[in-house]
């Protein structure tokens, strides 16, 4: 892609924004950027760009004929959105940037839940394997910003967001990978079959030669690529498949207790699923989508094994944060829908006191409601959908409702204590920005609550 002398606008001043502005500055982009803010936060961040490409605060602005390179945090519902299409040359977002400015391979992750988790993983399996691989995207370090330590040999894993895969066009994965589907983002797209869509972009540019890792045990993702598929971005890529119900031709699967790696139909052992990093239907999922991912990279069962091994989990996924007086604190901050949740609380095989609520991305409670009844002594809400999700939780369990993210740390510590369980979960299903700026504050600001009464009980 030319970017010398090139017109450019891009809108949003976030991370996404940021990391395009500097990578098209450094190529001799001629770069307008907007954001609708005017803060002091973005007039300082807006000083590193003086003299080197125009910034407007407080509006979005797209010169006529720009490439506008819009932020994933952008509806598609907005008029911002929309006028880009009118006016720009071309819309892209900042993953389809990053496509044409890396000439190496990208495994590309999307899905509802476990996203991060296992393309963290991937990168990981694929380091162990001595191959020069990078984690980024919607994780939370831009693809762009990857740019200056990648080579043409390096391989980049990168997490797409549904949000992201708008505002593709060319990106073309050599591996993609769906984790699994559930009602999520349905505020942002307009229905569950918006949303399913903008999924299966990741397929869009795919052809042979490439791969996709398909969950064979999620009902909607097992019927992708077949023949009449709405979904069906079928170009002759190969399929790698993932179950949790037993062997696979080419994959990865397993039937109890261990994990194999399978390759024209012969299967070889992984590892245990008791030696994995963590406990639960979905780590066994996030483990075997890895593996399968490897695969087209020649990586051996043994180094997967290594790999895995070796792997510690990421933060605000079911982190442990503390004990106090024989109760365990978990952060699980990043479970931002219902089935999250869920997945989150059925990892324990213990009862146990659950902190949730956020901001109402109005999606279905059944999941989370099923979950809570079979493993939830009570729960502590929060936030601003505390009440309605009270009303469909209290028909199963206890629930009490706490002013504060702090309030709900000491209501469900003392519960605990109580009723003699010893496991507090901060698991909220709803996304954080009803009071934090992302999921990742709104764990932060838990651990620190945790840590204060821990300090209060001298602990
Ligand atoms: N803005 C406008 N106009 C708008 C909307 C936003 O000007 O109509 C401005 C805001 O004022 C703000 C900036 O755009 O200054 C924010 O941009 P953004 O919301 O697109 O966020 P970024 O900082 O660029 O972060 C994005 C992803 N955010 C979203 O998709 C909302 C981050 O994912 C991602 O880590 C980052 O790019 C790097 O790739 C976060 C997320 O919540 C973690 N993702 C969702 C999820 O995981 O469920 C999809």
């Amino acid at each position: 892609m030319k970017i010398a002398g090139q017109r450019f606008s891009i809108v949003g001043m976030g991370k996404s924004g940021l990391s395009a502005a500097r990578a098209l500055i450094k190529r001799g982009g001629d770069c307008l950027i907007s954001d609708r803010r005017d803060d002091q936060d973005l007039k300082n961040i807006a000083k590193e760009f003086e003299g080197r490409a125009s910034v407007v605060l407080g509006r979005e602005v797209i010169r006529e004929g720009d490439v506008a390179i819009l932020s994933p945090g952008i509806s598609p519902n907005s008029e911002i959105y929309r006028f880009a299409w009118k006016v720009a040359s071309e819309v892209i977002g900042e993953v389809e940037l990053f496509y044409r400015l890396f000439g190496g391979r990208i495994v590309a992750v999307t899905g509802t839940d476990g996203k991060s988790t296992v393309t963290s993983l991937i990168a990981h399996l694929l380091r162990s394997g001595g191959i020069d691989a990078y984690a980024g995207g919607n994780l939370g370090n831009p693809l762009c910003s990857l740019l200056d330590e990648v080579g043409e040999d390096s391989v980049v894993v990168a997490e797409v967001s549904c949000f992201q895969l708008l505002t593709i066009k060319h990106f073309r994965p050599f591996v993609a990978l769906v984790t699994n589907i559930a009602h999520d983002h349905i505020e942002y797209h307009g229905s569950f079959e918006a949303y399913v869509r903008a999924k299966s972009r990741i397929l869009m540019n795919q052809a042979h030669g490439d791969f996709f890792v398909r969950n064979r045990d999620d009902l909607i993702l097992a019927k992708w690529l077949t023949l009449g598929n709405p979904f069906a971005h079928n170009n002759g890529q190969k399929v790698l498949e993932v179950s949790q119900n037993g062997p696979v031709r080419d994959g990865a699967w397993t039937w109890g207790k261990v994990l194999h790696l399978a390759k024209d139909g012969r299967s070889s052992e992984i590892c245990g699923v008791d030696e994995l990093f963590g406990k639960g239907m979905h780590i066994i999922e996030n483990s075997l989508l890895s593996c399968a991912a490897c695969i087209p990279f020649g990586i051996e069962p043994h180094v997967l094994r290594n790999g895995l091994l070796s792997f510690k989990g990421l933060r605000h996924r079911i982190q442990f944060v503390k004990e106090i007086s024989g109760v365990r604190f978990y952060n699980d901050s990043k479970a931002t829908n219902p089935h999250a949740a869920a997945a989150g609380i059925n990892s324990f095989d213990e009862m146990v006191v659950l902190i949730a609520g956020g901001y109402d991305k109005g999606l279905p409670l059944d999941p989370l409601v099923d979950a809570v009844s079979q493993r939830c002594v009570a729960c502590v809400l929060c936030g601003d959908n505390a009440e309605t999700m009270a009303s469909a939780l209290r028909k199963v369990t206890n629930v009490v409702i706490a002013r504060s993210l702090v309030d709900a740390v000491y209501s469900a510590y003392e519960i605990a204590v109580k009723t003699g369980v010893k496991v507090v979960l901060l698991s909220p299903a709803s996304s954080s920005f009803d009071a934090f700026r992302d999921f990742e504050e709104r764990g932060e600001r838990f651990e620190e609550a945790v840590l204060k009464l821990s300090i209060r009980r001298g602990q």
